[in-house]
């Protein structure tokens, strides 16, 4: 199983990095790769199993956090609504977005930052998004809230973007445009 010790962290060259594109259908190590990213998610939100391993609870993994430089992510979340959003994404794109943006209001985190970095990071508030299941079948969704955030997170990784890019340097929790809120 996955444990933090194989999240690598902030300055690994590996964040850094444009992750290259995945075969469709895709490869058997390929799945198991995904597969034990979704077993990693699911024991980090589990109470018992994630005390036991010293887990951080995660809504999403890249494939590059576990230095593996491919186009791949999963993400486990659930809205303020209460609806799960579970899915593993091979090769995702944003295919359209709002014009309007949104933010978490406690501003954003990382499997791979070991310190918090305080700031709002501004995301697309609506997007529509196309990828690959593990089964190299076609994945359409539209998101928002929280599980669009988490979508626009992950695939920052797969083009060695950090949320802390995002963060205006001289006014950390400055709102440049409208954008709408989002409590975490
Ligand atoms: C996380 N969790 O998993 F909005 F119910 C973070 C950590 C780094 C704090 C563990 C998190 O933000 N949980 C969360 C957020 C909500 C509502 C809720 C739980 N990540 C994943 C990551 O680092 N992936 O690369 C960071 C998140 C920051 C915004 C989206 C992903
Ligand atoms: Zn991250």
């Amino acid at each position: 199983m996955l444990l933090m010790k194989d999240i690598i962290r902030d300055g690994h060259p590996t964040l850094r990095k444009v992750a290259k594109e995945v075969s469709i259908p895709p490869a058997a190590e390929d799945i198991e790769i995904l597969k034990s990213m979704e077993e990693f998610l699911i024991n980090s939100q589990d109470p018992k199993i994630s005390e036991k391993y010293g887990l951080r609870a995660g809504v999403g993994l890249a494939a590059p956090q576990i230095n593996v430089s491919k186009r791949m992510f999963v993400m486990r979340v659930t809205d303020e609504k209460g609806q799960e959003f579970n899915y593993s994404f091979i090769n995702p794109k944003i295919i359209s977005h709002s014009v309007e943006k949104s933010y978490l209001t406690s501003g954003e985190g990382c499997l791979s930052v070991d310190r918090s970095i305080p700031g709002y990071v501004l995301r697309h508030a609506r997007i529509t998004v196309r990828g690959y299941d593990k089964k190299g079948e076609e994945i359409k969704l539209r998101l928002r809230g929280i599980p669009a955030i988490v979508f626009q997170h992950e695939l920052d990784h797969l083009n060695g973007v950090m949320f802390y890019d995002h963060i205006n340097q001289e006014n950390p929790f400055q709102l440049t445009e409208k954008a709408i809120p989002i409590e975490n």
